[in-house]
């Protein structure tokens, strides 16, 4: 499915790449502030200095990273913006097709992963990744490479590609969320396994909900949601609020289980807290998860859709290539899927595009090692909409035009400025350029 760009010409692909700079630049200057401010300070020891420099390294390492995963998301944006003008959207094709190609197919916010750098940091990141980035980076961010004390190894993963835990604190996800999980535990293996540890798919995706959601009903039977937590033996009761930690799902019972935590948390993510609809990208999902989030709970995958899911990942083909959603829905269709659940599911739970990468840097100096992480999130900025000269509303995004999407409910502030020009307005509004920046929701040292 993927369009060959159309040739354009040398001002236009100039332009994208103008685009491009600026709006990383205005992100690495409000980033830097945040970062190299915090947690270092000078401390009188050896030991506590060496503490202070690992630090510095891996503060420093989460600098770099951030900025590669603002330039991995800023371009992965701009593709996906219908307000650019066609010219210059061919130019960030032409742009990611070198980045692709000049990657080896890796993608730019983890070539840095398991890689230790140290004060030749950026040089030899250029080399390796083939790129001339010191043209992009900000200068304070190049200075602290130059500059670094002992070295630092990222590791960033896409946290988008699994699914957020948090869709359950969410008023209107909680109930997709659900029938997703139980669709997770009830593939005929996976319900045999919780079998053989006495839990049904049902009773865990009920543990799950009950322990984040704020009421104190269990959602499986008419009692309360306290028989779990009693019979596994525990002392504390359901937290009725979002996770903070995905090592704090062992809390939820059935997953202080060792077995089931690691069978399952892989694919499950905390970030962001917040949870909005849409976040789950389904282009950067494993195939094994689209594939149980698609199939009726106790039925086998079907072999049409696995070999669809199959061909398709082979192709590199993306269903974000199609904002209406046609392609995907045809395709789950034309696979053998088309029941309501699994159509509610996609809807509400699957978008495009990542938006949530979580960072975690090792800073060694003299062998004193710290861990930093953090958790950075891409948003849709307000825009200066110019054929109004107004901000566009946060939720008025790019689905806006996708049929059934829904959204409206959170519409409601704006709902006075738009009411009348809702349907005149779309087609203009679509051409207003959309900009994305990116957030860090989370940060601490181990
Ligand atoms: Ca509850």
């Amino acid at each position: 499915m993927a369009t060959k760009p159309s040739p354009m010409n040398r001002r236009e692909q100039g332009l994208a790449l103008v685009l491009v700079l600026s709006l990383v630049g205005v992100i690495l200057s409000m980033l830097a502030e945040v970062l190299f401010e915090s947690e270092v300070v000078s401390r009188a020891s050896i030991g506590e200095r060496d503490r202070a420099k690992a630090e510095m390294a891996a503060v420093t390492g989460a600098q770099l990273a951030l900025f590669f995963v603002d330039l991995e998301a800023q371009v992965e944006f701009l593709k996906g913006n219908e307000g650019i003008p066609p010219g210059i959207k061919a130019g960030i094709d032409a742009m990611t097709k070198t980045l692709e190609d000049q990657l080896g197919g890796r993608s730019l916010s983890q070539i840095l992963n398991d890689f230790p750098i140290g004060s030749q940091g950026f040089e030899t990141i250029e080399d390796f990744a083939q790129l001339n980035l010191s043209k992009l980076a900000d200068e304070k961010l190049i200075a602290a490479l130059n500059a670094v004390p002992g070295y630092f190894v990222v590791k960033v993963s896409d946290e988008s590609q699994k699914l957020n835990l948090n869709f359950l604190a969410d008023r209107s996800l909680s109930k997709h969320m659900r029938n997703a999980l139980i669709r997770v535990f009830s593939l005929p293996q996976e319900r045999e396994f919780l079998d053989s540890l006495g839990y049904s798919p049902e009773r865990l995706a009920s543990n799950m909900q009950d322990y984040i959601d704020t009421d104190n009903k269990d959602s499986m039977e008419s009692s309360d949601e306290l028989s779990p937590y009693t019979q596994a033996k525990f002392t504390h009761t359901a937290k009725n609020g979002p996770l903070e930690s995905l090592e704090e799902l062992r809390r939820v019972p059935g997953f202080h289980i060792d077995e089931i935590y690691r069978v399952f948390s892989p694919y499950f993510t905390v970030w962001p807290m917040q949870a909005d609809k849409e976040q789950w990208n389904i282009d950067k999902a494993p195939n094994e998860l689209v594939a149980a989030l698609t199939t009726p709970p106790e039925n086998e995958v079907n072999d049409p859709l696995m070999d669809r899911l199959e061909d398709r990942l082979a192709a590199g083909e993306k269903f974000g290539q199609d904002k209406n959603r046609r392609n995907f829905k045809e395709f789950f269709k034309e696979g053998g899927v088309s029941d309501k659940t699994t159509e509610e599911i996609l809807r509400w739970l699957a978008g495009f595009q990542s938006s949530v990468y979580k960072i975690v840097v090792r800073g060694v100096s003299n062998q004193v090692e710290r861990v930093f992480e953090l958790v950075a999130v891409f948003e849709e900025e307000s825009v200066d909409d110019a054929t109004t000269g107004k901000k566009e509303d946060e939720n008025n995004n790019q689905n806006n035009e996708n049929e059934g999407t829904p959204q409206n409910e959170t519409e409601g502030s704006t709902a006075e400025e738009n009411n009348n020009e809702n349907d005149e307005n779309k087609d203009e509004k679509k051409k207003a350029i959309k900009k994305g920046k990116i957030r860090v929701v989370y940060q601490r040292f181990r």
